[in-house]
């Protein structure tokens, strides 16, 4: 496939102020969502509840793309219809997680790297002829005491460049998410310094391994405190110091740039997106969401596993999708929510 293709892709999932709803948890990470709402974590359960995001009529128009867990991408709807086939219908471009999770990082104590390449190439292959048009690998870098280390940043960038290689060799657009969290007590200066190291790393490995910056989008996390950091920023600093951070490091051809959401509350998740989009203008590359958490929360809280919820479980979830939506155009209000 040519990086013209990969570019119309990547476009096509942002377009018309869409973004990506992040359903890839993994069978450990859904578990832990299910246990909060009491939900038995089998099979059934997971496809179920697939099935209601899937499914929710009106979602398609701010969702451009999903990304699915590799279970998912071989599921179906209750009436057999293929979840891809079903998002594809939509005008949603599938997805798919294609990283096999973090693992110590060897001589590096509290830090992890990620891993997945080996069989890498055969894995995509088999994901593109199922429908998966991206893909998305995530690195995670901490921020503690004497950490993250430069041979950290180093060794997840590197593995990120070669997932992104491998990705567009197959025709699959690589989401490349480097995720610094917000865990701990560390202040938004201290994030804006650990995003701009990782941010300049990610890029001149993806450089140096010859991937196409217009192929691809990135998924970052915002410039903001850590949770328990007592000195809290507000929604327009955060905006300004993550709209920042990327000016000094992500080139202009990227086509976008689509946050995760890391922990934040659901209002908090858009009104950061809102205020960036409605206070940076003619900004090279798109900013729109990939949100796991920002997306679900409520509509998980609604289902509770229950058939008789689906309804206002799909309520819920589309309204997160149409703040979502509202917050790429840089148009949220509070007032907005119900
Ligand atoms: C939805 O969660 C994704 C999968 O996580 P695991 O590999 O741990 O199961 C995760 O990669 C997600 O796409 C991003 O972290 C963004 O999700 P949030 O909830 O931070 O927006």
């Amino acid at each position: 496939m040519s990086n013209q293709s990969l570019n119309q892709i990547a476009r096509a999932i942002v377009a018309n102020h869409r973004g990506i709803l992040a359903a890839d948890e993994s069978t450990s990470t859904i578990a832990k969502r299910f246990v909060g709402i009491g939900v038995e974590n089998t099979e059934e359960n997971r496809r179920a509840y697939r099935e209601l995001l899937f499914t929710t009529e009106g979602a398609s128009k701010h969702i451009g793309g999903v990304i699915l867990f590799e279970e998912t991408l071989g599921q179906t709807t209750k009436a057999g219809k293929r979840f891809a086939a079903l998002l594809a219908e939509q005008g949603t471009i599938p997805g798919i997680k294609v990283d096999k999770g973090t693992k110590a990082l060897t001589f590096a104590p509290g830090e992890v790297v990620t891993e997945g390449l080996d069989g890498l190439r055969e894995r995509l292959a088999s994901y593109g002829a199922l429908g998966a048009q991206f893909a998305k690998w995530r690195a995670v870098i901490d921020i503690a005491s004497g950490v993250p280390t430069e041979h950290c940043i180093g060794v997840n960038a590197h593995a990120l460049a070669r997932y992104a290689a491998l990705c567009q060799e197959a025709g699959i657009v690589p989401i490349v998410e480097p995720e610094v969290l917000m865990d701990g007590e560390h202040d938004l200066d201290r994030c804006y310094e650990v995003t701009r190291r990782t941010l300049m790393r990610v890029f001149a490995e993806l450089d140096q391994q010859r991937v196409a910056l217009d192929g691809i989008l990135l998924k970052p996390n915002m410039v903001i405190p850590g949770k328990k950091c007592p000195d809290q920023a507000s929604v327009e600093a955060v905006a300004d110091a993550t709209v920042r951070v990327f000016k000094e490091t992500v080139p202009a051809a990227v086509p976008g740039i689509v946050f995760l959401s890391g922990g934040q509350s659901e209002i908090d998740a858009t009104a950061h997106l809102s205020a960036m989009n409605a206070r940076h203008k003619n900004l090279p590359w798109t900013l729109s969401f990939s949100y796991g958490r920002a997306l679900q929360q409520s509509a998980l809280t609604a289902w509770s596993g229950k058939d008789s919820n689906v309804a206002a479980a799909q309520r819920a979830y589309l309204h997160r999708c149409q703040m979502n939506g509202a917050a790429c155009a840089g148009t949220y209000a509070s007032a907005m929510e119900r």
